[in-house]
């Protein structure tokens, strides 16, 4: 079956060069949606993107508004990650809460999933569980982390 052989290798190749035309349009469109998901407060820093609506609430209510919308609050697992959650704190002028606390046990900071943190960026003299009553992380404009109350209210950073 020679030569019809050859003609269903043509078809395969113009259903490849179809694909390779769509897939370079998706490519295009997907660019230009990431430049519009991060703009003007958010990052991307690998496969994660972190980003802020502005709103500022105590930890319970940014945690709840970033698992509603399909995300968990940001938990930078190394610097570059912290370093973009650290612009998005300058650019607002504020602290940001991570994903992070130590609810379950006092002194032992978790992510979420209750993972113990693989990486920390604590101010110099923290975490000092102020008054015996500070469980959640905030990130300071300078990129610095201190252990605070979770009911302060700090700026939203969700990561997705
Ligand atoms: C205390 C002192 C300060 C520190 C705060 C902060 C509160 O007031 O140790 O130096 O900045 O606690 O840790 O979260
Ligand atoms: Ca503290």
């Amino acid at each position: 079956k020679g030569d019809s052989g050859l003609s269903e290798i043509n078809l395969m190749k113009n259903k490849v060069s179809a694909l390779e035309g769509q897939l370079r349009a998706l490519q295009a469109s997907f660019t230009k949606y990431q430049k519009v998901a991060t703009f003007p407060g958010g990052r991307i820093v690998g496969n994660k993107v972190f980003v802020t609506s502005g709103y500022e609430g105590n930890f319970d209510d940014l945690k709840q508004r970033c698992l509603q919308a399909g995300g968990q609050l940001a938990s930078p697992r190394n610097a570059a990650e912290n370093a973009a959650v650290q612009q998005i704190a300058v650019l607002y002028k504020k602290s940001v809460f991570l994903g992070i606390t130590d609810i379950q046990t006092e002194g032992r900071f978790k992510y979420q999933n209750g993972e113990a943190i693989v990486y920390s960026n604590w101010a110099p003299g923290e975490p000092n569980n102020d008054k015996g009553s500070e469980n959640c992380v905030e990130v300071y404009t300078n990129g610095k982390w201190n252990d605070k109350s979770c009911g302060e209210k700090r700026l939203i950073v969700c990561e997705f």
